[in-house]
């Protein structure tokens, strides 16, 4: 754990605990609260000891409201998390995380981390590296609802107060599965340094950081985000040679997904 150990809230609320990082998040959370109440349109099983349990869905909004009550902070993972089509993606990203905040302001609540995506900036090239106070350059309409849910995380901040850290997450799974990821990859352990120093660092306003491990090769640059305090212990360099062995030598540097950060999302659809 980098982040300060002894930190303690009264009250989390983890939306999307039933998806991959939420399962990762949800005892790693629950030992950093008092209560940690978990929420997802999935089944989510039995509540542990400290656990409340919610099941709902993002965009019905009289079931939002009240999973915010009494929450000091969120982590806000819930959401439709790939290319799709955009009629079923406004409805869980745009409509969802609009209640989520309304929700959080009409209840008082203080952070929320948002888990942005890579893919607000997927249409930036491969052979450039960037920071987050570059335009967005969304690959697709998964991207898009991550753009809006940045920049109503602005919009809360200076209307409201309301300090968020938007995660522009990489891919974080167990190991890298292709080369790009070699550039990409988040550990679960840096996952949760990540959040936890994006909970903990004592003024974060409104902020935006990329989520990855301490990676030789990168395409981001997070000097923007020092003032979190996320120090990344994990690196991709162990799984180079495995995965590198499974790929072709030489690279079609014409095809979109090597040429664009997004890779494959870039020309994921129409649907
Ligand atoms: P996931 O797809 O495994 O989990 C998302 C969860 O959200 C699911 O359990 C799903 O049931 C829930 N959900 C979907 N629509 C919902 C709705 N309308 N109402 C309530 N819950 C709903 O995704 P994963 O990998 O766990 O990612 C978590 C978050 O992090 C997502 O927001 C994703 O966009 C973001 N992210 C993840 C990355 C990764 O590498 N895993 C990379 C970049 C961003
Ligand atoms: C994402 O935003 C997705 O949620 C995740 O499933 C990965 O595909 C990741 O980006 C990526 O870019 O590898």
């Amino acid at each position: 754990m980098s982040a300060d150990a002894s930190l303690k809230f009264k009250r989390l609320l983890l939306t999307g605990a039933a998806g991959g990082l939420g399962q990762v998040l949800r005892p790693r959370l629950r030992a950093r609260c008092d209560v940690l109440r978990v929420s997802d349109l999935a089944e989510l099983g039995a509540a542990a000891s400290g656990e409340e349990v919610v099941q709902a869905a993002l965009q019905d909004r009289a079931a939002v409201l009240p999973l915010l009550d009494g929450v000091e902070a969120v982590v806000h993972l819930g959401g439709i998390s790939t290319e799709q089509p955009f009629d079923d993606i406004v409805q869980a990203n745009i409509i969802g995380t609009y209640n989520l905040y309304e929700a959080a302001r009409i209840h008082g609540t203080r952070r929320i981390v948002f888990a942005s995506s890579n893919h607000v900036t997927g249409f930036y090239r491969q052979d450039e590296v960037i920071d987050a106070t570059m335009p967005v350059r969304p690959d697709g309409y998964y991207g898009l609802s991550k753009a809006f849910g940045e920049n109503l995380a602005r919009f809360y901040f200076d209307r409201y107060g309301i300090e968020t850290v938007c995660l522009r997450i990489g891919s974080s799974f167990p190991e890298p599965k292709d080369r790009r990821m070699l550039a990409t990859w988040m550990s679960y352990d840096d996952l949760e340094r990540l959040v936890i120093a994006s909970l903990s660092s004592p003024v974060v306003g409104y902020s935006v950081i990329y989520g990855m491990s301490d990676n030789h090769h990168v395409w981001w640059d997070n000097t923007p985000g020092k003032h979190i305090g996320y120090r990344p212990q994990d690196s991709s360099e162990p799984f180079r040679a495995a995965v590198e062995a499974r790929q072709p030598a030489w690279l079609d540097i014409q095809d979109p997904a090597v040429v664009y950060q997004g890779g494959g999302f870039v020309k994921a659809g129409p649907f």
